[in-house]
């Protein structure tokens, strides 16, 4: 089965959906779509992402997903033994993964997404960065991140040693924030060790080698 990927190598949803695929060993066809250029809105995307946006991840049978966590639970169920287990076999421990996985999503992306888009993306698209809404998004990720430096206390990773979904849902927009704001990992000692253990994992190189090779954006 080899599977098509539709998204943009810069994306941090794509990059999830890349890492999960390059952890299970499983192989796939990329097919560029370039948000900058307005691509994800086009009526053949729109068919296959009815919000029109990227990731969206295609089986052979013509089976589609959207929404990057979606993908890569689907991803897990088909190889749960290979690579890292991203939801673990044990309940109680899955539960406690959701459970960050659930903080990614609520406590941490909006502001998150908020420093990236001021920071990274409107610079790239050539926007200006809207300060005023920067420094919000900051003050309000900064208790967030407090918490999850206290988290990361005495183990490798958001549960226990292992990496799992927990860590990958977090781990491309830190990246992101790392180049723009990376006072914000390095004055957290926890965080930091977490951002170095995770980045220096072989199938995160493979991400942003991939990232590297992918059609270029603009
Ligand atoms: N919750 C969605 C977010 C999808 C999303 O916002 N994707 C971005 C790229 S990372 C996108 O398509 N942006 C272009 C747009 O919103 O028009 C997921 O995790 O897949």
């Amino acid at each position: 089965m080899v599977f098509k990927l539709y998204g943009m190598g810069v994306s941090t949803c794509t990059q999830k959906v890349v890492m999960a695929l390059k952890e299970k060993s499983i192989p796939f066809d990329f097919i560029n779509i370039n948000v900058l250029k307005g691509e994800q809105k086009s009526p053949e995307n729109l068919a296959r992402h009815p919000f029109g946006k990227i990731p969206i991840l295609e089986d052979e049978d013509g089976f589609r997903i959207f929404e990057s966590l979606a993908i890569v639970r689907y991803i897990e169920n088909l190889e749960p033994n290979k690579g890292a287990r991203l939801i673990p076999a044990d309940i109680k421990t899955a539960a406690l993964v959701e459970q960050w996985v659930s903080s990614s999503v609520y406590n941490f992306y909006p502001s998150a997404q908020g420093i990236i888009t001021e920071r990274a993306i409107k610079p790239v698209a050539g926007r200006p960065t809207d300060e005023a809404a920067a420094v919000e998004h900051r003050k309000k990720l900064v208790p967030v991140l407090d918490v999850y430096d206290k988290q990361l206390a005495g183990h490798d990773f958001f549960v226990g040693n292992d990496f799992t979904l927990a860590d990958l849902s977090h781990l491309p927009y830190f990246n992101v924030i790392n180049r723009v704001e990376g006072d914000l990992i390095k004055e957290r000692p926890n965080l930091a060790a977490w951002f170095e253990r995770c980045t220096a994992k072989s199938t995160w190189l493979e991400v942003m080698g991939f990232v590297q090779g992918a059609p270029k954006c603009h």
